[in-house]
């Protein structure tokens, strides 16, 4: 009588190669899954850094030379500034003696005294205008994902112990730096794909000249 069942080594081919092909999709789903990840994180943390620049540039573009001089010891990780703004409302940032009309002194840099109070400091970039009249004006969030300064003993280089991320790197968050009559801006976001993994992090610099 002939047997029309499977043999025990079919059978044992059968699972082998299931298994394989098995274990090979959820491998590459993972694979995917983490690529995905990875590429989210890295799209977050350069849209952070753009966003931190594209606002820092056009503040420092509109600001007073003179009050960047006289409020900041350089390089520096928050920048004070005072900007030309129409204060009388003549259509320009002069009044009518000719005199520029500059604003209250502004800060920009990592929120570290938590002036919104929402508990993020170190990771928070905010533009502070605190003689602004109006509430909603003195306190801004401009980034979320700023690298926590990792320069403690501030000597521009990495030492050890500051590698917070673990990235090989040393990142200051948002630095000053004055090169000429510019003031140079770098900026240092960073986004964690998943637990336990290092986070991806995005840099920007841009040279830019204050105009009054
Ligand atoms: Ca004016
Ligand atoms: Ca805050
Ligand atoms: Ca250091
Ligand atoms: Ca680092």
């Amino acid at each position: 009588m002939q047997n029309k069942g499977f043999t025990l080594i079919e059978v044992t081919v059968v699972v082998a190669i299931l298994s394989i092909v098995i274990g090979t999709l959820l491998t590459l789903g993972l694979g995917i899954g983490r690529a995905t990840r990875t590429q989210g994180s890295k799209i977050t943390a350069h849209d952070d850094v753009r966003m931190g620049l594209a606002f820092a540039a056009s503040e420092i573009r509109q600001a007073s030379r003179f009050s960047i001089a006289a409020n900041n010891a350089f390089p520096t990780n928050s920048l004070n500034y005072t900007v030309a703004i129409d204060k009388d409302g003549n259509g320009t940032a002069v009044d009518d003696q000719g005199d520029l009309e500059l604003s209250g002194l502004r800060t920009l840099g990592p929120d570290l005294g938590d002036a919104n109070g929402d508990g993020l400091t170190a990771t928070q970039l905010v533009y502070l205008d605190p003689t602004n009249p109006l509430d909603e004006f003195r306190v801004r969030v401009i980034t979320n994902g700023l690298v926590p300064n990792e320069d403690t003993n501030g000597n521009g280089t990495l030492d050890a112990g500051e590698d917070q991320n673990n990235n090989g790197r040393l990142e200051q968050g948002v630095v000053f730096t004055r090169i000429g009559r510019g003031i140079l801006i770098t900026i240092d976001a960073q986004n964690t794909p998943g637990a336990n993994e290092i986070p991806i992090v995005s840099t920007i610099s841009e040279l830019v000249a204050p105009r009054n």
